[in-house]
């Protein structure tokens, strides 16, 4: 595997997706955990979707991070084709605000896990978060990297705990 192969696969149901699953990115960016970032669509691009959660493993991926909103098929098609760990960030909808995402993700039947992260934003870079402490368990650099981030992150509310 060549060594800047992602490690990590973005996948989102739409481009109108980007906006939430950036956040995902960033952080994986402020890791320095390679990653990919692609438009793949349960039901507008089946085939595709297939072969994306079929050669994952092949192609080197870890952990699958998958965005969808609506009728949120996509992160539970893509986790029963792999049998890498995919996890789901429903994406705010227009007309349910995400609820129906969130439902579409979470209620998988037994035997095809997903792990459902929060809806929007939060979601997303907590999906990246979860990924970078997956992928932490074999590599001692991301797990240095987790502590300081996690350090600096209480540092900084503690810093900033007085409201009046
Ligand atoms: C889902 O349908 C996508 O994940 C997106 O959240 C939603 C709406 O897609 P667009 O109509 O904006 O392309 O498949």
């Amino acid at each position: 595997m060549a060594e800047n192969a992602p490690l990590v696969g973005i996948i989102m149901g739409s481009k109108s997706d980007w906006e939430t699953m950036q956040p995902a990115a960033d952080m994986l960016k402020e890791f320095g955990v390679e990653h990919e970032c692609r438009v793949v669509s349960a039901h507008r691009t089946p085939d595709w979707m297939n072969e994306y959660a079929k050669t994952a493993e092949q192609r080197g991926l870890e952990v699958i991070i998958a965005g969808a909103g609506g009728a949120a098929h996509l992160p539970g098609m893509v986790a029963s084709q792999t049998v890498l760990p995919v996890l789901g960030v429903p994406v705010k909808s227009r007309a349910l605000n995400g609820l129906d995402s969130l439902l579409s993700i979470v209620q998988m039947p037994g035997g095809v896990p997903v792990g459902t992260l929060a809806i929007g934003d939060a979601g997303s870079k907590n999906a990246a978060l979860l990924a970078i402490r997956i992928l932490a368990n074999t590599r001692p650099e991301l797990r240095e990297k987790l502590h300081a981030f996690q350090k600096e992150q209480t540092e900084s509310v503690l810093e900033n705990s007085e409201l009046c």
